[in-house]
């Protein structure tokens, strides 16, 4: 059977999902093994370049205006300080630098021309850009593409049903028609989700469904372990059972069998045993650094230590196995 697909049905994808947890890891696992080198892992650097006041109202977001909570909101960072934190993470071993702003949608403005210029630098650097930076138009995607960006990060979060219990202030076809400008543009889609916000096993079912079937395959997908941040709504929320996180992790390397299969928030409260469970699932990216956007994320030194125990490394920058879906695919 041919293994890249985006005509997969929303039944084959809930029997993936639904299969004995030991068998889809194994199955799993087979595909990774097939489509990359699995000692490697990509590492990623976050930086937020504009913190808090966001006018939407994610329900999960410490970012919203909306909610009181106790992060260092700041507007856009100068173009120098932001080069300079992402020279620091190339020189820990980054590959990836991904610069994170607290909007609803990118404006046509002297703050966009900044980032443009931070694209460009880092791209100079010899790193892979990404932004995740809200909505943006099909002309600004082709001018961060000229820039230089090499991924646009637009989590489509949850599924369509379950959409409007987290967010109401955009819609589900919002999000897609973002990441269909991005496409267009011919830049890289990194979209993926969250659990743990009280969805049903069929919301996460629908959400992988939904990004196993679009046009392109996205080259990564995050899955996001909810980050209970007091003062939200979902504050006290529990923690998600790592075996849920491994069901995720191992359905998208399954029906998305190039994509970069990222483990994003959560490994803070996740000892090495339970990510290494989902690196055996075929996770093969994460975040590294002290901080995410707002909170925080294990030590460098904890991961590299992580890194050196299980026998992975670093994965190098701009390989192409995520280029390659797309190509195949169209
Ligand atoms: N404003 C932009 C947007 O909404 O696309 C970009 C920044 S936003 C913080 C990027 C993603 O981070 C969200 O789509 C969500 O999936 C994830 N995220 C944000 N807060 C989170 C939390 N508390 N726990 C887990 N994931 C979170
Ligand atoms: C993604 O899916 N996860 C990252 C990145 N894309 C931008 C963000 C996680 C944010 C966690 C909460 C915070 O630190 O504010
Ligand atoms: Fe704003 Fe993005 Fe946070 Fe939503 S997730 S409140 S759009 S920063």
């Amino acid at each position: 059977m041919f293994d890249i697909r985006n005509d997969w049905k929303k039944e084959e994808v809930a029997e993936i999902y639904n299969m004995p947890l030991l068998e889809l890891v194994y199955r799993a696992a087979t595909i990774h093994r097939k489509y990359h080198t699995p000692s490697e892992v990509q590492v990623c650097t976050l930086l937020s370049v504009k913190t808090g006041g966001c006018t939407e109202d994610c329900s999960y977001c410490s970012q919203s205006a909306r909610y009181n909570t106790d992060i260092n909101i700041h507007k856009l960072l100068d173009v120098n300080s932001v080069l300079t934190k992402a020279q620091e993470a190339k020189d820990n071993g980054s590959t990836r630098f991904c610069m994170g702003a607290a909007w609803r949608e990118l404006r046509n403005n002297r703050d966009f021309d900044k980032v443009l210029q931070m694209v460009k630098g880092v791209n100079d650097m010899g790193m892979e850009v990404c932004c995740t930076m809200g909505m943006l138009t099909e002309e600004q995607a082709y001018q961060l593409k000229e820039a230089g960006i090499y991924a646009y990060n637009h989590n489509l979060d949850t599924s369509e049903e379950y959409y409007d219990q987290i967010i109401t202030t955009r819609t589900y076809d919002d999000r897609l028609k973002t990441i269909s400008h991005v496409q267009k543009a011919g830049i890289r889609v990194c979209s993926g989700g969250i659990i743990g916000l009280g969805e049903s096993h069929e919301d996460r079912i629908g959400m992988l469904h939904t990004l196993a079937t679009l046009p392109h395959h996205p080259e990564s997908v995050p899955v996001n372990a909810l980050v209970a941040v007091e003062g939200t709504v979902l504050e006290g929320r529990e923690r998600v059972p790592v075996f849920e996180m491994v069901r995720m992790v191992a359905t998208a390397r399954i029906l998305m069998p190039l994509a970069m299969v990222r483990l994003s928030a959560g490994r803070l409260e996740m000892p090495i045993s339970e990510q290494a469970f989902c690196f055996m699932a075929g996770a093969n990216s994460i975040f590294a650094g002290d901080k995410l956007l707002t909170t925080p994320n294990p030590e460098h030194s904890d991961d590299m230590a992580m890194f050196e125990l299980l026998g992975l490394q670093p994965r190098e920058s701009f390989k192409t196995e995520g280029v390659e879906a797309n190509e195949i695919l169209s």
